[in-house]
């Protein structure tokens, strides 16, 4: 069945979703969280990356989240996608993320936030300098190490490839054996820092090595698995959470760079993770939340003044197009949006960041209906994602509201 673009008034009423940003579940719009105290206990300040890309401001947002702290949140640029706040520069001049303001004191380095922030709040089940949980935070850099010598270097000698990908599976696999000593599904006996210490790296090598690599890291280790579905559980993580897309544009120019190995099944996933289909990849397995289309619909609603502002296309024309999309989204019959509009359909759709815009399975359903809508007048690519900065996601561009 084919329907006409609904207009902007009747796709708002498709849409009641709403969180409380303040006092809900953990989300990456919000600016303060209080968890039901009142804003004079606040004695801390987050300092964090914008498009929350960057994985140790993560670490300490996760933790924060876990020990239900009353905090504020400032956003900063990262070098890679705009410039630098002057502000920021005053406080911390290298201009490095995280940083915090505990009681007035600026701290930087994300191991040295959580050993303060314990200091004052208490550990999180098991302590940073705790003799169990050193040797796991070893055991992560270890990992991180493997996982960067893999992803980060071209691998021009022959067999280089293979050589990598084996130390970083001797790595998984120690991190596997770690994993097996607690009967749960987490490093220690209950959920605790050292989890919190894995997650930000754990998931960005998960996306990472998937798609440029054609290694699936959650599939194919049991206790790793494991240990995803149980974070999985919790709201906190789901807050912070990111899927394949989003990981597979921003870490090339945080990492300097990330290698293909051009094998077919590396292929095959960049070409998943890149034009859909979106559900199903290995980035998320706790069920669809009922409301996820809703979430979507009421992000692009939000912003859908800088979105079609800063889309390339004619604003007249994006805008039908975009609406034509939101329509199929919401009821499932297809919208023929007008000829020309697909570059600029499939520009939005690589630009949808999880969790900075919306959760994972929002994001999922907005990008298929971005694609099924294009594909409906072309083949057309947007402009490319860029490799070496990501200043086309400049947060400056949606100041303006
Ligand atoms: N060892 C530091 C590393 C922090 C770090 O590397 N931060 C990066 C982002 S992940 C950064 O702020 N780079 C500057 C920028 O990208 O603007 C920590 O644990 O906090």
């Amino acid at each position: 069945m084919t329907t006409k673009p609904l207009s902007w008034q009747e796709l708002e009423k498709l849409t009641d979703w709403k969180i409380n940003r303040i006092n809900g579940v953990t989300n990456s719009q919000a600016r303060l969280r209080l968890f039901g105290n009142q804003e004079s206990d606040i004695r801390v300040t987050l300092y964090r990356d914008n498009h929350a890309w960057c994985p140790y401001c993560q670490k300490v947002w996760l933790w924060l989240e876990e020990k239900q702290i009353p905090y504020r949140i400032e956003k900063v640029t990262m070098f890679c996608y705009g410039t630098k706040e002057q502000w920021y520069k005053k406080i911390v001049p290298s201009g490095m993320l995280p940083a915090i303001k505990l009681d007035g004191r600026i701290i930087t380095e994300s191991d040295d936030i959580l050993i303060a922030l314990e200091q004052v709040y208490g550990v999180l089940n098991y302590g940073m300098t705790d003799s169990l949980v050193i040797p796991l935070r070893q055991l992560e850099r270890l990992l991180f190490r493997a996982w960067c010598a893999w992803l980060c270097y071209p691998a021009r000698l022959p067999g280089a490839d293979k050589r990598n990908r084996e130390q970083f599976q001797g790595v998984v696999a120690m991190v596997e054996e770690a994993l097996a000593k607690t009967p749960g599904s987490y490093f220690l006996d209950n959920f605790s820092t050292a989890d919190v210490v894995f997650t930000p790296y754990v998931e960005r090598m998960n996306a990472s090595l998937y798609y440029y690599k054609g290694y699936s890291l959650r599939e194919e280790n049991p206790r790793l698995s494991d240990w995803f579905d149980a974070m999985e559980s919790r709201s906190t993580y789901r807050g912070t959470q990111s899927d394949f897309h989003t990981h597979a544009h921003d870490l090339p120019p945080q990492m300097g760079g990330c290698w293909e190995n051009g094998q077919p099944q590396m292929k095959i996933n960049k070409t998943q993770v890149d034009n859909g289909p979106w559900l199903g990849l290995p980035d998320v397995t706790y069920p669809e939340p009922t409301n996820s289309r809703a979430e979507a619909l009421q992000r692009i609603i939000k912003h859908r003044k800088n979105i079609i502002r800063v889309n390339p296309a004619d604003d007249q024309l994006f805008d039908e197009a975009l609406r034509c999309s939101l329509t199929q989204m919401m009821t499932e019959k297809v919208c023929q949006p007008p000829a020309g509009s697909d570059a600029a359909l499939r520009y939005l759709r690589d630009r949808i960041n999880v969790p900075r815009d919306m959760s994972i399975y929002a994001a999922k359903r907005l990008r298929q209906s971005l694609e099924d809508t294009a594909a409906l007048v072309g083949d057309n690519q947007g402009i490319a994602i860029p490799f070496k900065h990501r200043r086309d996601q400049n947060p400056v561009e949606f100041a303006h509201n």
